[in-house]
């Protein structure tokens, strides 16, 4: 470590957007740290190829043990690394699992961030320590202006987004009240590779590739109507670095300013793997058929397959029909504007599924046993 390097520390650093967060700043010349989750198998492959051995001299990316709901551990591991901006990505972040577990959302997702505030205040580290809050589109809910900006009111649909409107509004609150360098950054939907697999992009862009090499039949949706404004979450991280470089703490909606259906986008990703697919039917009942397959893209398919059907359970009680950000503050006062696209990012993740697909058809066709595990 030398005198001038910058220190970040980073909460969910195991999730996609800490991934490749940490990636960003180490580039930048920081010294990271990272909360990881104790849990009973390993977590931390989306920055295995960042490890550092603790043994040798001055490593720049350090990891801790620690959770959101543990208030004495976050404030001891902020006292002994004293950082200049932390990143709170930390989170329960799966909108349909926050209505089965809606008090462990809460506690993670809204009373975190509170510990972290209070943390950086009880240390006396207002002046000292900058805090972004990953907030959310989901904010929008039940949308009330198209398309949504800063100032677009909000109405959350989810467990989740009443949780993250706490945090919202707490981390607005420590700014005016302590003087705290605080912000939201107000991020629509972002993907990539990294995406968590219950997702709906990486489960499409999974399932299709795994349905290609013959390992599954078919995969099992819920609302395809639905419009997301999608981004790649290389691009989003770099926004949420450049927030906490401002003379002025202040937040900002970060998004593409397109929307897509996830029924376009479940097409455009069957399409990269060769696929041409047909919807057949309405709602629960709806059917998509292979109507061609080009080349042996697809090997383990014959047109006329059914390999998209919807199943109700994946619909929500209360569902967020349609977001699309307008990104224009961010342009304007950051000069930020996305530079990957919704059809490279598909690319790079099929590219992806695939070539797992591939691998595990492989170990399958030599008599290894392999899960390769479904679910929502
Ligand atoms: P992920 O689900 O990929 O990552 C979440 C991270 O939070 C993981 O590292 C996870 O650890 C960690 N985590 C979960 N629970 C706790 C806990 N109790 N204590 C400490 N850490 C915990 O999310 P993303 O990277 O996609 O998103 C990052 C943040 O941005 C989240 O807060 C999310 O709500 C928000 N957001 C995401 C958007 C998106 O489209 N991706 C859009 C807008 C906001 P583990 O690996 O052990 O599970
Ligand atoms: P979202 O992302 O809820 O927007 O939250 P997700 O990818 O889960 O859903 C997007 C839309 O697709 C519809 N959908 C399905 N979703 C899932 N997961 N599985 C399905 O089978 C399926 N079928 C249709 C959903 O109903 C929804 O309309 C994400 C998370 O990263 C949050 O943490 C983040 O805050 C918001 O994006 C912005």
């Amino acid at each position: 470590m030398t005198s001038k390097q910058k220190v970040a520390l980073i909460t969910g650093i195991t999730g996609q957007d800490g991934s490749y967060l940490a990636e960003f700043l180490l580039e930048k010349g920081y010294i990271v740290h990272g909360i990881k989750r104790r849990a009973s198998s390993f977590n931390t492959e989306r920055i295995d190829h960042l490890y550092q051995d603790p043994h040798v001299n001055h490593p720049d990316l350090i990891l801790h043990y620690g959770d959101l709901t543990d208030t004495s551990n976050l404030v001891r591991i902020i006292q002994q690394t004293q950082p200049d901006e932390i990143y709170n990505l930390g989170a329960q972040s799966h909108v349909a699992v926050s209505f089965e577990s809606p008090e462990y959302t809460a506690d993670v997702d809204a009373i975190g961030p509170l510990r972290m505030l209070e943390a950086i205040r009880i240390l006396g580290l207002e002046k000292k320590t900058r805090f972004y809050q990953a907030s959310t589109s989901e904010l929008y809910g039940l949308v009330q202006e198209i398309p949504q900006k800063e100032t677009t009111p909000f109405y959350p649909r989810s467990p989740y987004a009443v949780a993250k409107m706490y945090a919202y509004w707490i981390t607005v609150n420590y700014r005016e009240a302590y003087g705290i360098y605080a912000c939201n950054g107000i991020l629509f939907n972002h993907e990539s590779k990294r995406r968590g697999e219950t997702f709906v992009t990486r489960k499409v862009t999974r399932g299709l590739a795994n349905i290609a090499q013959g390992l599954e039949k078919c995969l099992f949706m819920g609302n395809i109507d639905a419009l997301r404004d999608w981004g790649h979450a290389k691009d989003y991280v770099r926004m949420q670095w450049l927030m906490l470089q401002q003379d002025k703490p202040e937040d900002y909606v970060i998004a593409t300013g397109v929307q897509f259906t996830v029924r376009e986008f479940i097409t455009r990703s069957a399409q990269q793997l060769g696929i041409t697919l047909k919807f057949e039917g309405v709602a629960e009942n709806e059917k998509a058929i292979v109507a061609a397959i080009e080349g042996d893209k697809a090997p383990a398919l014959k047109v006329g397959d059914v390999i998209v059907q919807i199943d109700p359970r994946y619909y929500r009680p209360t569902e967020v029909e349609t977001l699309l950000g307008d990104p224009a503050k961010a342009k304007a006062k950051l000069g930020w504007v996305p530079e990957i696209t919704l059809d490279q990012m598909i690319v790079e993740m099929v590219a992806n599924d695939l070539d797992k697909a591939k691998q595990h058809a492989l170990l399958l066709k030599h008599g290894h046993s392999v899960a390769v595990g479904k679910e929502n």
